[in-house]
């Protein structure tokens, strides 16, 4: 949830110094670790699958109030086997008063009653499991819902809960109560908010409604292993992270004294509005990384103990790329998430991005990314803008090209299979909580989160078969009539169509265990080849430019004749089965072609 617009413009690590140069071995090395099998090395199910997040309020609502539900998730389940994906993760299904849409959880322990109950749940992963398809929950971790018993218990300094958040007397100036330092929630305002139950500040790095717990607290620690431990009885194969930066603050001092922020000097802000402070005390401190450690280590026993399979922990880190790296493990042996979720896709590159910046972006997770790890992609999320909006519509297939053909983890947003594009949403219609912070002001679609949130489009019945009420949660895209599933589905071409082949194609050993290499051919043409030794060679071909662009692949080493068309893009003139002439081709605007080549 970390949502990080003020952040974006996060600049490459400039200091990268020494060139990445020619084949990036990290399928390789994998392989040829031990003293080289002749087979190749078998994955487990995690290290190479396609993960389909789905935001349950906007999924399928099965009731007709207007709201996804679990019921819903569980009659589409056939639409994930059919587009190919191999996990799902759900935005979180919890108790909550959804001041910040569930991200705020009053019990930790049970369903929401609009999305279901705990059978429909025990249904959910019943059925999922049958299919094929892996289940990975949401785990909140940061912060409870200041209408949870823990919150509850601590605010009356109930034995045992008393130090469960994070409390602060006020600071006295001429007789007035101060905050205790000029912290900044995420959400816009001070982080701390007074109490006047127990007269004291609590501090709540997100909204007013979301406590932050305090890790220092050894109860506290317990009781987050205890709740991943829930779950994973109950069958839930993983977690995403939430908001994992944010879990420890700078302590006070011996006088009880919090240290203020330094400005950040960014004068595009309001005193009130994140990223006025530079978060030297609210983020990234090293303390929360033996905490991850601790949980990996807690859901690894588990799955020991228990004989079952691998149980994923993915950290959600909006992070510079050192802190990312730190939670795959650290230099003492340490292990924490299975990966840090790549966001770099998001952060750095954009509608402007050129091939070569596209390239760059690429090698730089692997030339950061510990050796013997998996790496992952992410195009966009319930935070982010949706893909084709913060890139081109006519990039849709390559960007799904590229999440497919790179090596690890796929990520997928509900509707990136079809490319759906944020929606309006009025201010009127508003009702998410970092919006909502800013008021009727011209720019609170800059803050809004609701745009990427409004629901799936099924097909072009009303509400795209969402839901059957009158009025559903946040409205339906406009566009729904032209972009919806069913439509899709039935053409010959389509975003869905490539979307298929594109997760079939992943099946190729090729894919899974191949090496890699990725250059910038021109300005705007981008190139990703897969080869492994005797198997066929695959590669993206992907214009990122908004112009024609003419290249030339007759000097790749590792693409011999004759190249066959593959896969190509919705608008591309190419059709699968035909041969290519390497030494020129001209790419439409946002055109991408997967080709085919013979070993090298
Ligand atoms: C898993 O193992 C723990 C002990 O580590 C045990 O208490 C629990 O019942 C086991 N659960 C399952 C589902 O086998
Ligand atoms: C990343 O952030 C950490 C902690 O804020 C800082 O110490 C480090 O210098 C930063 N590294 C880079 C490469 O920016
Ligand atoms: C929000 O602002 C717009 C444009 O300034 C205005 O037309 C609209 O009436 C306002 N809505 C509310 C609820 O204040
Ligand atoms: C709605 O979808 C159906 C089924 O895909 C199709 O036959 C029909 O032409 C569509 N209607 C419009 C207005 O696009
Ligand atoms: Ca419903
Ligand atoms: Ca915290």
């Amino acid at each position: 949830m970390s949502w990080t617009r003020t952040v974006i413009v996060a600049v490459i690590a400039a200091a990268v110094v020494g060139t990445v140069v020619g084949l990036v071995v990290w399928a390789v090395m994998r392989e040829t670790s031990t003293t080289e099998p002749p087979e190749l090395r078998e994955l487990d199910w995690w290290e190479h699958t396609v993960i389909y997040q789905i935001y349950p309020r906007s999924f399928k609502d099965s009731d007709g109030d207007g709201i996804g539900d679990l019921k819903g998730i569980i009659s589409e389940l056939e639409h994930l086997v059919d587009a190919g994906v191999g996990a799902l993760w759900m935005s979180p299904i919890f108790k909550s008063p959804m001041y910040d849409f569930g991200y705020d959880i009053s019990d930790f322990y049970d369903i929401q009653e609009e999305y279901g109950t705990m059978a429909d749940f025990n249904e959910l992963v019943e059925k999922a499991h049958a299919l094929g398809l892996k289940v990975l929950l949401d785990y909140v971790p940061n912060h409870a819902s200041t209408y949870s018993e823990y919150f509850k218990k601590s605010e009356n300094r109930e034995p045992g809960y008393e130090d469960y958040f994070v409390w602060a007397d006020p600071v006295r100036v001429n007789g007035v109560n101060q905050e205790p330092s000029n912290w900044i929630s995420q959400f816009g305002g001070s982080v701390w908010e007074f109490s006047e139950k127990r007269q004291q500040y609590y501090l709540h790095q997100f909204a007013i409604e979301q406590a932050d717990f305090n890790f220092r607290e050894q109860a506290v620690k317990d009781e987050m292993i205890k709740i991943m431990l829930f779950w994973i009885e109950r069958g839930a194969d993983g977690f995403r992270v939430d908001a994992i930066p944010h879990l420890f603050e700078t302590a006070p001092d011996a006088n009880g004294v919090y240290p203020d922020e330094p400005l950040s000097g960014n004068m595009f802000l309001r005193p009130d509005q994140a990223g006025y402070t530079t978060q030297i005390h609210t983020r990234d401190l090293i303390e929360l990384y033996d905490v991850v450690y601790d949980w990996r280590e807690a859901v690894d026993n588990w799955a020991k103990n228990n004989g079952s399979e691998t149980k994923v922990l993915l950290a959600e880190a909006y992070a510079n790329i050192s802190m990312t790296m730190l939670y795959y493990g650290d230099e003492k042996g340490r292990i924490g998430a299975h990966f840090p979720f790549n966001f770099d896709f998001i952060t750095t590159l954009s509608a402007e991005s050129s091939a070569r910046d596209f390239a760059y972006v690429i090698r730089h997770w692997f030339t950061y990314m510990p050796q013997g790890q998996v790496p992952n992609w992410v195009f966009g999320n319930h935070d982010q803008s949706r893909m084709p909006s913060r890139f081109r519509s006519n990039m849709v297939d390559g960007l799904n090209g590229l999440n497919m053909l790179l090596p690890g983890v796929a990520i997928t947003y509900q509707g990136e299979e079809i490319g759906m594009k944020d929606g309006f949403v009025s201010w009127e219609d508003t009702v998410d909580v970092a919006a909502l912070n800013q008021g009727n002001s011209s720019n609170y679609l800059e803050f809004s989160r609701d745009p990427c949130r409004t629901p799936y489009h099924w097909d072009n019945s009303t509400n795209a078969g969402f839901s059957t009420a009158p009025k559903t949660w946040l409205p339906v895209a406009e566009d729904y009539i032209e972009i919806n599933l069913q439509a899709q589905k039935d053409a010959s071409v389509s975003h869905y169509k490539v979307y298929q082949a594109l997760t079939r194609l992943r099946k190729e050993k090729t894919l899974s265990h191949g090496a890699f290499d990725v250059q910038a051919l021109s300005l705007n043409t981008l190139l990703l080849v897969r080869h492994l030794r005797t198997h066929d060679t695959y590669a993206l071909l992907f214009n990122v430019g908004s112009v024609s662009d003419t290249v030339s692949l007759s000097n790749v080493d590792l693409l011999s004749e004759p190249l066959t068309v593959y896969i190509s893009s919705v608008h591309s003139t190419r059709t699968p089965g035909s041969t290519i002439s390497s030494s020129s081709i001209t790419l439409l605007p946002g055109e991408a072609l997967v080709l085919r080549a013979p070993p090298t």
